[in-house]
């Protein structure tokens, strides 16, 4: 059983998504970001980055204590891994995945983070930051529309790096983005929602996707520094 640490948001989608579509037993706990659960010491131990989400798999390859892993990009490769599902071994099909999953940890999501800051949380409409990472996001959508013209999926083959990818399109709207810009984004997006497994992993928690952020959830998640 795997112990999967989660609120519903695009990163925690990521990895909802991941185990329902390898088929995996888990169970969801909910760490509540806007009240601050990610800083109870217990979650601390398993990301000592107070960021969900997080696992801990009781039952490992090879047996023995417990493994914990934060970080969504290294939970789907571990994920992954111990399924053998979604990510080949061989070199070329490996590396096919690896680098549009390290695309997405290391621009799609952060930019689109701060694109979704800047529009729609920060209590002032700071213009620059809007056009900036508006701009942005729509410089990366452009890349992964180039890269999906002529093939399926963002690695050729479906794999952790859609699972990885899809959950941060799905709010392209607030992103000031039109699919219709993107006509192999928009196929791939129609695509991944049509998947079962994908349906069942958005709908993880989808209750509470539906209220609104309050001031003092963005209290706890705008102002932290390295004494909160
Ligand atoms: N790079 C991390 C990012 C995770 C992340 O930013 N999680 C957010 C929610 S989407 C969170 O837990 N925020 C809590 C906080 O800001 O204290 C990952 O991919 O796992």
């Amino acid at each position: 059983m795997i112990d999967l640490y989660y609120w519903p948001t695009p990163n925690g989608w990521k990895i909802s998504i991941a185990l329902e579509e390898m088929e995996l037993a888990y169970k969801t706990i909910s760490v509540n970001i806007g009240r601050g659960e990610q800083f109870e010491p217990g979650f601390l131990a398993i990301s000592p980055n107070n960021r969900m989400p997080a696992i801990v798999d009781h039952e490992p390859a090879g047996g023995g204590e417990p493994i914990s892993v934060f970080e969504s990009g290294a939970i789907l490769i571990y994920l992954a891994e111990k399924t053998g599902r979604f990510l080949p071994t061989e070199t070329r099909g490996r590396v096919e995945v690896l680098q549009w999953l390290m695309w997405q940890m290391g621009g799609l999501g952060p930019m689109l983070g701060q694109n979704h800051h800047f529009r729609i949380y920060a209590p002032e409409k700071i213009e620059y930051g809007i056009k900036r990472y508006t701009d942005e996001t729509n410089r990366l959508y452009g890349v992964m529309n180039k890269r999906l013209a002529d093939r399926e999926y963002l690695a050729g083959e479906y794999s952790i790096a859609d699972m990885a990818c899809w959950p941060w399109v799905v709010p392209h709207r607030n992103q000031g983005q039109d699919l219709d810009d993107f006509p192999h984004v928009k196929r791939w997006h129609e695509a991944m929602k049509a998947r079962p497994g994908v349906q069942r992993g958005f709908d993880v928690l989808s209750e509470i996707r539906r209220h609104k952020m309050d001031d003092q959830s963005k209290a706890v998640l705008f102002g932290q520094t390295a004494r909160s």
